[in-house]
C-alpha cells in the first residue's frame, strides 16, 4: 500500500471517536499521541500494515462489574467498577487505581492508555492498564471504606496476579486502601504475592514509593531546566492539589531552592506568599491522610494565606508550574495566562491535566513542557522496583531507591530529548518525544508477535 493510501490523522481521530461514543477523555489522549505518532510513521510501512496505532488505541479488555457494599446505617450501595487491560505486548498489566465520583470508563481507558506509553518510558517491563470504581471515598468512614475495598477485590482478584496484572493507588486510593485490597485478595486467593504496589513497608512495600511521583515530576523539571543552564532554586512554583503527588512535589520542590505559593482542592486553591515550607507541607500531609480535611483549613493555620473558592492557581505568577491533581484541570487561557506572567516550565504531576489546547498553547509558546507520561512516571517506576524486590524477595535500601529514581527519570528526559527534536529550536518538544519513544518500544515489541 503507498503511504498516501493511509488514512489521515483527522480520519482515523473519527473512528476512534465513532467506536468509543461518550467518552471524550479516551478521545482526547489518543488524539494527543496520535497528533505526534502519524508524522513520526509517515514512512515506516510497518508500523501501518501491522496497524500498530489502532491496536495499542483498542484496549485488550475493559473488565466492568458490579460493586456492592453496606454502609455504617445499614443502607445496601451499588457502585460500578472496572479494570481496563489496554496492552501487556513489554510486560503484565500495571497501572492505578482511581476511586472517585468522576470515574467512567472514558477516563479509566484514557489513563490505561497513557499509562501503556508512560510504562515503556521508564525501561521497566511493564504494560499499561488503568481501574477504579465510580465510589467517592470522602466523608466514608475507614469501615465503609474497608467494607467497599473488599467487595471491589471480591471481583478484581480473578482479573490481576503478580505475572498477569498489578494494580496500585492512584486518586482516592492510598496506603490505606491498598492495605485493605491486598488482605482480601490474599484472604481469597492464600497466596502471599507482589500483585499489588504500593503497599506498607511491613508487608512488601518499597521505601520511596509514597514519594516517588511527585519527586519525580521535580526531578524531570530539574532536568527539562539544566538543558538552558537553569535551576529550581530561586524560583516561584505553583501547584495544584494537595494529595500524594502534589505535597511531594512541594517537598522537592522547595527541597531545591524553589518557592511554591499553591496548593489545591476541588474546593479552590490556597496562595501562601511567605512560601508552603516543609512544616507546612507536613501539616497538609497530616490534614489530607489522617484528618481527611479540606485545603481551605490551610488559612485558620498559617495567617498570611489566603484562600480562593472554587479557582485553579494558574493566575499566580510564578516561573514554573506543577499540575498534580487531575485530568483537564489547565485550559488553554490557564497556559496563555501562565505564559503571559512569565512562566518558563510546567511539569504534569497528573495524568492529561492540560486540555488539548493548552498543549498546543504550550507547545506554540515553546516553553519547557513535560507531560504526565513523562514527569509522573517515577511513581510507576517505584511500582515496577517494588514488583522485582517482592520477586526477589529482598528490600532495596533507601539510598539505592533513591538513585534509581533519579536514573531513570534522567533516562526518560534523556529519551524525551532524542525524539523530540524540533528544527531551529533549542527546546525539546517534550510531548512529542514522549508520545514517540514511548510508541516505539511497544510496537516494535507487537511487531515481533504478529498479529495477535
Ligand atoms: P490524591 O487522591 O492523593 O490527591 C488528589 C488531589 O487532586 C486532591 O487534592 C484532590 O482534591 C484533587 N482532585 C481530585 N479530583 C479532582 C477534581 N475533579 N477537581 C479538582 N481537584 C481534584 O491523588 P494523587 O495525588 O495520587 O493523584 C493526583 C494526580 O496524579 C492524578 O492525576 C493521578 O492520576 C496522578 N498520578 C498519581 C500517581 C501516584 O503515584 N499516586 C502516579 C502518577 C500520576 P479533592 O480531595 O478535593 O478531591
Ligand atoms: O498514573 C500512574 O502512573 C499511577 N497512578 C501509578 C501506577 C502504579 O502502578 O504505580
Amino acid at each position: 500500500m503507498a503511504v498516501s493510501d493511509h488514512v489521515d490523522l483527522a480520519t482515523f481521530i473519527e473512528g476512534v471517536k465513532r467506536r468509543n461514543p461518550g467518552q471524550p477523555e479516551f478521545a482526547q489522549a489518543v488524539q494527543e499521541v496520535a497528533e505526534d505518532i502519524f508524522d513520526f510513521i509517515r514512512d515506516k510501512e510497518q508500523y501501518h500494515k501491522y496497524q500498530i496505532l489502532r491496536r495499542i488505541a483498542e484496549p485488550d479488555r475493559v473488565i466492568s462489574f458490579r460493586v456492592c457494599w453496606e454502609d455504617d446505617k445499614g443502607n445496601i450501595r451499588v457502585q460500578r467498577g472496572w479494570r481496563v487491560q489496554n496492552n501487556n505486548a513489554i510486560g503484565p498489566y500495571k497501572g492505578g487505581i482511581r476511586f472517585h465520583p468522576s470515574v467512567t470508563e472514558s477516563v479509566l481507558k484514557f489513563l490505561a492508555f497513557e499509562q501503556t506509553f508512560k510504562n515503556a518510558l521508564t525501561g521497566l517491563p511493564m504494560g499499561g492498564g488503568k481501574g477504579g470504581a465510580n465510589f467517592n471515598p470522602k466523608g466514608k468512614s475507614d469501615n465503609e471504606v474497608m467494607r467497599f475495598c473488599q467487595s471491589f477485590m471480591n471481583e478484581l482478584y480473578r482479573h490481576i496476579g503478580a505475572d498477569v496484572d498489578v494494580p496500585a493507588g492512584d486518586i482516592g486510593v492510598g496506603a490505606r486502601e491498598i492495605g485493605y485490597m491486598f488482605g482480601q485478595y490474599k484472604r481469597l486467593t492464600n497466596e502471599f504475592t507482589g500483585v499489588l504496589t504500593g503497599k506498607g513497608l511491613e508487608y512488601g512495600g518499597s521505601l520511596i514509593r509514597t514519594e516517588a511521583t511527585g519527586y519525580g515530576a521535580t526531578y524531570f523539571m530539574q532536568n527539562m531546566l539544566a538543558t538552558q543552564k537553569d535551576e529550581i532554586k530561586g524560583k516561584k512554583a505553583v501547584i495544584s492539589g494537595s494529595g500524594n503527588v502534589a505535597t511531594h512535589a512541594a517537598e522537592k520542590v522547595t527541597q531545591l531552592g524553589g518557592k511554591v505559593l499553591t496548593l489545591s482542592d476541588s474546593e479552590g486553591f490556597i496562595y501562601d506568599p511567605d512560601g508552603i515550607d516543609q512544616t507546612k507541607i507536613n501539616w497538609v500531609k497530616d490534614l489530607k491522610n489522617k484528618r481527611r480535611g479540606r485545603i481551605s483549613e490551610y488559612v485558620k493555620e498559617f495567617t498570611g494565606a489566603e484562600f480562593h473558592v472554587g479557582k485553579t492557581p494558574w493566575s499566580v505568577p510564578c516561573e514554573l508550574a506543577l499540575p498534580c491533581a487531575t485530568q483537564n484541570e489547565l485550559t488553554g487561557d490557564d497556559a496563555r495566562t501562565l505564559v503571559g506572567n512569565g512562566c518558563i516550565a510546567v511539569s504534569e504531576g497528573a495524568n492529561m491535566p492540560t486540555t488539548l489546547e493548552g498543549v498546543h498553547v504550550f507547545k506554540d509558546a515553546q516553553i519547557l513542557f513535560a507531560p504526565g507520561k513523562a514527569a509522573n512516571a517515577g511513581g510507576v517506576s517505584v511500582s515496577g522496583l517494588e514488583m522485582s524486590q517482592n520477586s526477589a524477595r529482598i528490600s532495596w535500601k533507601e539510598e539505592e531507591l533513591q538513585r534509581l529514581l533519579v536514573d531513570i527519570m534522567a533516562g526518560i528526559h534523556a529519551s524525551c530529548v532524542e525524539y523530540g527534536g524540533r528544527p531551529g529550536s533549542k527546546v525539546t518538544d517534550y510531548v512529542r518525544g514522549a508520545n514517540i519513544a514511548g510508541f516505539k518500544k511497544v510496537a516494535d515489541a507487537m511487531l515481533a508477535f504478529g498479529v495477535v
